[in-house]
């Protein structure tokens, strides 16, 4: 080939590349939320794992043992890692650096090296090329061959060629950019707690990774550092550090076959919560998939064959279900698989069907030792596993009694419930009051048209202490179900609720705000559809009555009683009466002040609220007494008017 023919091609290729480039460019400004999902904070934080994944992967070959985040002052993001360093080598097919075609050319990311664990291959996966095109400024060194090379770019295309600028003993690979406000319209700023959490997690699912993150915005430079040699084994103790567990150490395996890894750690609690999550790559496979259910089959088939080989189940005994032995546990299956395959909605479910086989051979296998070497530890899993059975049949014939008796009609419903005439659930109010002084008033001061009342005693049974077939099994949250009317479980129907407006009436002192929040806890628990659909709210009784000559007034708060005393005249002087229960008013000022829909404040109770509620329900009533007597310490300043 003639030296013209050759410098020719060159110059073909590399026009070919430069239009690829640009096409590439616009493309990704164009539809940004194409790439990287959406421009909102999401978007922008989502740079920084395209980022921060290239290095993960050179982590994953075995070749990166440090991986630094900076925040910069100016919201840049500084991303530096010890490994190998991006090649800087001319490429035959397009003559550039390798390095410039990973930043330049879409879809490169994981074309170099070839093999390995890519995580840049998973959720959204479109490589560092993305990155460059939704920054206003983008720079990247590499430290190789005792150099320090360099390119820099302006929202996509190269300022200059790729160039040595110093010598360096070093090798690895930094980046820094900065999100293109352009693109980032809502915030360019970033959020230390969402990087730090995923930071976090990210050295919990690579063992023996150090991760740091530090933010140089404020004065005080914020920094933190992680490394677990223990991996996903101490990451279920982190999960489980509030909780009271079976055994003091987590239970972890690892296994690899064909190329693909796999990891498990787990520990039960003595809750009756089920802390299941799965990981394929590092990305959290939040659908599942089949690791997962690899998992989960493996579990139940070993601890079913180990109890009866045990004769803690006999021969005859019904096997264990899934939900049984699962009830209480933590645990956390993560896989590094060569080629994933994801699924589903959100593109976060594992469909690789040989992730199942060989999840449940390797988890199988160690599961079985495990129990053999610590019969003890045994026992009590299986013996947890009964229990929760023995709950599981509860729960059925209750329901079974509930079905047979279900259906609107009135005789059927608890007896305490006075409830209302409409059939309309749209308008239908349903009154949770404590107490059967307060049920009265309420009962008689109520429209009888559309609000039902109905009266519960003392404390409730609290749900997250409780098992499944307490719960049933107490009165007053049995009659709360028939009134509701959905149903239990599985054949919960948030359709079938029989009252749109769940509005819980308690006493505004310490115990009814507990009562409040243990019964938001058994909503968000097992209604939580009707908490999710905006059925639940709390009533505002009033703390105040103001009576001056002919006039009065109620109030909710000591700002509102201290703003109506600034203004009234003095003379004649105000009567000031301090409601300190429900069971002081009577029916009409019941119904003047929380229940008359013209006049009353509802307040309604959103999801998060739930939440926070069964959270704190879970600190205060759990079985550790030390977070709780932290809490109630550092909260005894406002124990008077304890809220949620
Ligand atoms: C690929 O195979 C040959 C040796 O180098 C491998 C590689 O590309 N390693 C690598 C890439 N380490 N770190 C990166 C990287 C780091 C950052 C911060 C950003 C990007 C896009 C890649």
């Amino acid at each position: 080939m003639s030296n013209e023919t050759k410098k020719d091609i060159a110059s073909t290729s590399y026009d070919a590349s430069q239009i690829q480039v640009l096409e590439g460019l616009e493309a990704v400004r164009k539809r940004p939320g194409m790439y990287i999902g959406s421009t909102s904070a999401m978007g922008l934080h989502h740079l920084v794992w395209e980022i921060v994944d290239n290095s993960i992967d050179e982590a994953l070959a075995g070749f990166a043992t440090h991986i630094e985040v900076l925040i910069n002052p100016d919201n840049s993001i500084t991303v530096i890692d010890d490994g190998r360093g991006i090649p800087v080598d001319i490429q035959e097919k397009t003559g550039r650096p390798a390095v410039e075609t990973v930043f330049t050319i879409l879809h490169a990311g994981g074309k170099f090296g070839g093999g390995g664990y890519k995580v840049s291959g998973g959720l959204h996966g479109v490589g560092a090329s993305v990155v460059n095109a939704l920054s206003k400024k983008l720079r990247v060194q590499v430290f190789k061959n005792g150099h320090i090379y360099e390119q820099s770019y302006k929202r996509g295309v190269v300022e200059e060629d790729l160039k040595i600028v110093g010598e360096t003993d070093k090798h690895g690979t930094r980046v820094d950019f900065t999100p293109d406000p352009e693109i980032f319209r809502e915030s360019t700023v970033y959020v230390f707690d969402t990087l730090n959490e995923r930071i976090r997690e990210l050295a919990f699912l690579n063992k023996g990774l150090r991760l740091s993150l530090t933010d140089l915005r404020e004065e005080e430079v914020k920094e933190v550092h992680y490394h677990y040699e223990g991996g996903i084994k101490e990451y279920v103790s982190f999960l489980n550090k509030k909780k009271e567990v079976l055994f003091p150490d987590p239970v972890y395996l690892e296994g690899e076959q064909d190329d693909i890894v796999v990891e498990v750690a787990f520990q039960y609690t003595n809750t009756y919560q089920t802390n299941l999550m799965s990981f394929t790559n590092n990305i959290h496979t939040y659908e599942g998939g089949t690791h997962e259910s690899g998992v989960k089959t493996a579990l139940t088939r070993v601890i079913n064959d180990y109890a009866k080989r045990q004769n803690i189940l006999k021969e005859n005994d019904d096997n264990l279900f899934g939900e049984d032995v699962r009830e209480g546990l933590t645990l956390i299956v993560s896989i590094k698989h060569p080629d994933p395959q994801f699924e589903g909605q959100t593109k976060t479910k594992l469909g690789n069907s040989e992730a199942r086989t060989i999840t449940d051979r390797l988890f199988s296998s160690a599961l079985d030792r495990f129990l053999s070497e610590n019969p003890a530890i045994g026992k009590k899993i299986v013996d947890k596993g009964i229990l929760a059975a023995k709950a599981r049949m509860a729960a059925k014939r209750a329901r079974e009694v509930t079905r047979k008796k279900s259906g609107l009609e009135i005789s059927n419903l608890p007896g305490k419930l006075a409830d209302c005439s409409s059939n309309d659930p749209e308008i239908n109010e349903l009154f949770i009051v404590e107490g059967d002084s307060a049920g009265g008033s309420a009962k008689s001061g109520r429209s009888r048209h559309f609000q039902a009342i109905l009266p519960i005693r003392g404390k409730i049974l609290n749900v997250e202490k409780a098992s499944l077939d307490r719960i049933l099994a107490n009165e007053e949250i049995r009659s709360l179900f028939t009134a509701m009317g959905t149903g239990f479980g599985s054949e919960f129907d948030v359709t079938k609720a029989r009252y749109h407006k769940v509005i819980i009436m308690t006493d505004a002192d310490v115990d009814g705000a507990h009562i409040r929040t243990l019964l938001i806890t058994l909503f968000y628990r097992f209604f939580r559809p009707v908490v999710e659909s905006g059925y639940l709210y709390i009533a505002q009784p009033p703390l105040y009555k103001v009576k001056q000559g002919k006039r009065e007034a109620y109030l909710n708060s000591d700002e509102e009683l201290q703003e109506l005393l600034n203004e009234i005249p003095e003379m004649p002087k105000p009567q000031i009466q301090r409601y300190k229960g429900l069971g002081e008013m009577d029916a009409h000022q019941l119904w003047e002040t929380t229940m008359d829909p013209d006049k009353r404040y509802l307040l309604q109770v959103k999801v998060e609220d739930a939440k926070l509620a069964d959270e704190t329900l879970d600190m205060l009533m759990g079985d550790r007494v030390e977070p709780r007597r932290e809490f109630i310490e550092t909260n005894a300043v406002y124990a008077d008017r304890l809220d949620i």
